[in-house]
């Protein structure tokens, strides 16, 4: 049997393999970090891994999963290490990173996410907590006061459930034993994240003491964030495949593509690590990053996805394979693309996305972009089609974008082929059962999901949406795909 990856490894690693070039004993935390899925360890920690490397040896990671142990499972035998491989397509590199000091699982000990995120070392705290973990309405950035985990930790403090009751009670004490206020920085594909963090923390801080809202509205920063790199998660053959690069197994190694992009708002409460000498971004203004990102890499992300939930094609490269897809895609990049801020270069951003959704290395899943879509739809696609719709400019894309969206929440695909939908969202609302019921029916019933749609839209919204999704009731999705592009 295969040793297994940790600080004794590390002197044993084949020579191509990089390595944390620092003292790891001599690192202090810096950074609490929550929700330490694949993207945090693709993304952020490498950063901060590049930091250290350099010498910064306060930023040290405490991360914490707020929900299971399986991160800390599989990362505590090995001394928090694991394996960031990159994969352009070509070949790949393995650096083997040392940022992450310890994992925390938050719902087996409060008590130890709480002494972290109020150790007065600790200047940052970053999330990628996804969509749903923001317990936000995402059009007014309000607080949804009555979801059940906010009810739950208004009434059980001591057990928090939502990030906004750790956070809140470690301002608290950092502000009574005069630690330095915090930067929340989001790193979730929200829109303006920063500040839609920081109204619903205030918000829940009110509703347990308002001096405690005044102060995180005075004092506790949040700036806005756009993070970009494609990390899909982790299978067991990217582990086989880290293990034979390594010598040794790695319980839970990411992989990414090459491209990264991190762009801040420069607004911090204290002290940062030095990010900008690793390519990150620290700007005014985020949103013109942010719908950059959103709407060309997001909202073609969950159209694919959308396409390759109801084609039973599994992976986004076997779907963009498809010559209709690609030129669907890019018909819907050309109709975006004017909605877009005139600080960015959307057609550049383009090109470069063309070739990320090509990669054949990457082996990213369908059902995984499609899950939570009901979070995802409205910032992605459902923004710019009505910012499109006001201003009168061509959206037969983005509609039929919506349209594919619906049709892949079907239970089955059009290879007659079971569909899984993974969204919390369709669990207190009633879908319906597509095929039974007339198209018109159906788009009806999905207009009425609030969540998604918020008020009704009006009714040639509602009558493109119908022709859109019976075209594709009709003639299937490549061929509708087909019909638009040659119009
Ligand atoms: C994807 C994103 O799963 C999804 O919803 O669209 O995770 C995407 O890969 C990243 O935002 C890329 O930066």
């Amino acid at each position: 049997m295969t040793d297994r990856l940790n600080d004794a490894a590390l002197t044993r690693l084949p020579d191509g393999v990089a390595r944390p070039q620092y003292d790891r004993r001599a690192v202090t935390p810096g950074i609490v970090h929550l929700g330490v899925g694949a993207f945090h360890r693709g993304h952020q920690a490498v950063f901060i891994d590049d930091c250290l490397n350099r010498g910064e040896t306060g930023w040290g990671i405490i991360a914490a999963s707020l929900r299971s142990a399986t991160t800390r499972d599989a990362l505590a035998p090995q001394d928090t290490l694991y394996t960031y491989c990159e994969r352009d397509g070509q070949g790949e590199t393995l650096r083997v990173v040392g940022s992450i000091l310890e994992v925390l699982v938050a719902p087996e000990d409060p008590a130890a996410l709480l002494a972290a995120l109020a150790d007065p070392r600790v200047k940052i705290v970053t999330l990628t907590v996804t969509e749903k973990g923001y317990l936000a309405d995402l059009s007014t950035g309000r607080l949804l006061t009555d979801h059940p985990d906010i009810v739950h930790d208004l009434a059980h403090p001591e057990a928090p459930r939502s990030i906004y009751c750790y956070l809140t009670e470690a301002i608290r004490q950092r502000h009574e034993a005069g630690a330095p206020p915090l930067t929340l920085l989001s790193c979730d594909n929200l829109p303006s994240n920063g500040r839609i963090l920081h109204g619903a923390l205030a918000d829940f801080a009110a509703l347990r003491d308002p001096a405690l809202a005044d102060h995180i509205r005075d004092a506790i920063r949040c700036p806005c964030v756009m993070v970009d790199r494609i990390v899909p998660a982790t299978t067991d053959a990217d582990r086989d495949g880290v293990a034979a690069g390594l010598g040794v197994t790695d319980a839970w190694p990411v992989v990414a593509e090459p491209y990264f992009r991190w762009v801040i708002e420069d607004d911090f409460a204290g002290p940062r690590p030095a990010l900008e000498q690793s390519g990150a971004e620290f700007v005014t203004d985020v949103e013109p990053f942010e719908h950059m990102k959103l709407r060309m890499l997001n909202g073609a992300h969950t159209a694919i996805a959308a396409i390759g939930q109801s084609a039973g094609l599994p992976t986004v490269d076997a779907v963009y394979a498809v010559p209709e897809v690609r030129d669907f895609i890019d018909l819907y990049w050309r109709q975006v693309g004017p909605t877009l801020r005139a600080e960015v270069d959307g057609a550049a951003y383009v090109v470069g996305l063309r070739q990320r959704f090509a990669n054949p290395s990457l082996k990213h899943k369908a059902e995984q972009i499609a899950s939570d879509a009901s979070q995802k739809v409205p910032q992605r696609i459902l923004a710019p089609l009505c910012e499109l719709r006001a201003a009168g400019q061509p959206h037969g894309a983005p509609m039929l974008a919506l349209a594919l969206w619906l049709r892949s929440c079907a239970a089955t695909n059009e290879k007659g082929q079971g569909v899984a939908i993974h969204d919390p969202a369709f669990h207190d609302w009633d879908a319906p059962d597509q095929d039974a019921l007339p198209p018109e029916d159906v788009v009806r019933r999905f207009l009425g999901f609030a969540r998604v749609f918020g008020t009704t839209p009006d009714q040639t919204f509602a009558a493109d949406l119908t022709a859109a999704y019976t075209d594709i009731r009709t003639h299937g999705v490549l061929a509708c795909l087909r019909r638009m592009t040659k119009e």
